[in-house]
């Protein structure tokens, strides 16, 4: 096993490389090209040189978090097949520079939704939280509501340049229901897989968060029966999944080590999230919470015991943090609470080793 840490590069992002390598236990950083416009090939010069930057701060990079995949593949549209083939040429790209396993999502329109970046904890610290009644209406006044609380950070899809085309796409996606939504999942796998199996490169599919259908899109990944059926879609170690205990431990109905437990067995799991979340009354409304056990809901302990068990020797990640100590950063991605995370899954990983 080995702790990673995601990072937004130099440009984006508050966290600088020496601030990573300087949390105890850190060997790997996630990362990715952040202005490459989904569906294009990534172009070769700024892997090497992201490979670099991170291998020169001594670290290492073997994770893409994430190459994303553009709506008309999910969508099925007949441009899909270009798109599949700039996805492919990316993967090899990535390959060439050491790159094993690529994190990616297929949830329509969107990545994670929140609905507050900023929830007050009793301890003044403020992290994301998500109530279930407040994304009952129109999708554009809740992502405003969202919005204007976020220190200029946007949920990921909502860029303000993006609203005429998230129109566009919820009008697009009228007719994709989850059955089609998955056999258009099941297209774009069988087409990558033997590219990836030939580079050497395993797909992580990341859960949907939450893990359930939002503003009427279908959802594929929010339990273990989907992972099953994701899974048949191409049976192979490369067709692998990100199992993050946050977004899954979202549904309460999820048992969590269960679900690392049977798909790390069946090697499937080269990446891990590793957050915990509070549940706050009984409709799996939640936030964020930090990792401790006694902090959320979630039983760490149980989850590192469940990897450790089945011989888990993948990377994990802290997912998301508090804000903590005054930091005023990127909601969910600051430096210090996700460093406190990751000694604290070393500590329980330690203990475990020695047990
Ligand atoms: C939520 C986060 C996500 C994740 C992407 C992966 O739990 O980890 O933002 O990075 O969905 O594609
Ligand atoms: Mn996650």
């Amino acid at each position: 096993m080995e702790m990673g840490f995601r990072w937004y590069g130099s440009k984006d992002d508050d966290v600088t490389l020496p601030q990573i390598r300087q949390i105890p236990g850190m060997k790997q950083v996630v990362g990715a090209l952040f202005d490459v416009p989904v569906g294009e090939v990534w172009p070769e010069a700024e892997v090497k040189a992201l490979k670099e930057q991170v291998e020169a701060a001594g670290l290492k990079l073997e994770i893409i978090e994430s190459v994303n995949i553009h709506d008309d593949i999910k969508i099925g549209l007949p441009s899909r097949d270009k798109y599949i083939a700039n996805y492919i040429e990316t993967i090899k790209i990535l390959a060439k520079y050491g790159i094993k396993t690529i994190c990616y999502n297929f949830m329509p329109i969107f990545d994670w939704v929140r609905t507050d970046l900023h929830y007050k904890l009793p301890d003044g610290s403020t992290d994301l939280a998500f109530q279930h009644k407040l994304v009952e209406g129109d999708p554009e006044d809740i992502i405003k509501s969202v919005q204007d609380n976020s220190r200029g950070f946007v949920l990921p899809g909502w860029e303000p340049e993006r609203l005429a085309e998230v129109r566009r796409l919820f009008k697009a996606y009228e007719d994709v229901d989850a059955e089609k939504l998955a056999e258009n999942m099941s297209y774009f796998l069988n087409a990558i897989m033997p590219t990836c199996e030939k580079y050497d490169v395993r797909m992580a599919m990341h859960p949907d968060d939450p893990p359930r259908s939002l503003f009427g899109l279908p959802r594929i990944y929010k339990n273990v029966e989907d992972m099953r059926a994701i899974a048949n879609m191409y049976d192979s170690p490369y067709n692998g999944f990100t199992i993050c205990t946050g977004s899954l431990g979202e549904n309460p109905d999820n048992d969590v080590p269960a679900i690392i437990r049977e798909f790390v067995k069946a090697d499937k799991v080269p990446f891990m999230h590793v957050r915990n979340i509070k549940f706050m009354g009984n409709e799996g409304d939640f936030h964020e919470a930090a990792h401790l056990s006694s902090e959320g809901s979630l039983d760490m302990y149980e989850i590192m015991k469940a990897l450790h068990d089945t011989g888990f020797n993948g990377v994990i990640r802290p997912d998301h943090g508090r804000d903590i100590w005054g930091e005023q950063g990127r909601p969910g991605y600051g430096l210090y609470d996700r460093a406190l995370g990751a000694t604290y899954l070393n500590g329980l990983w330690e203990a475990l080793e020695k047990a």
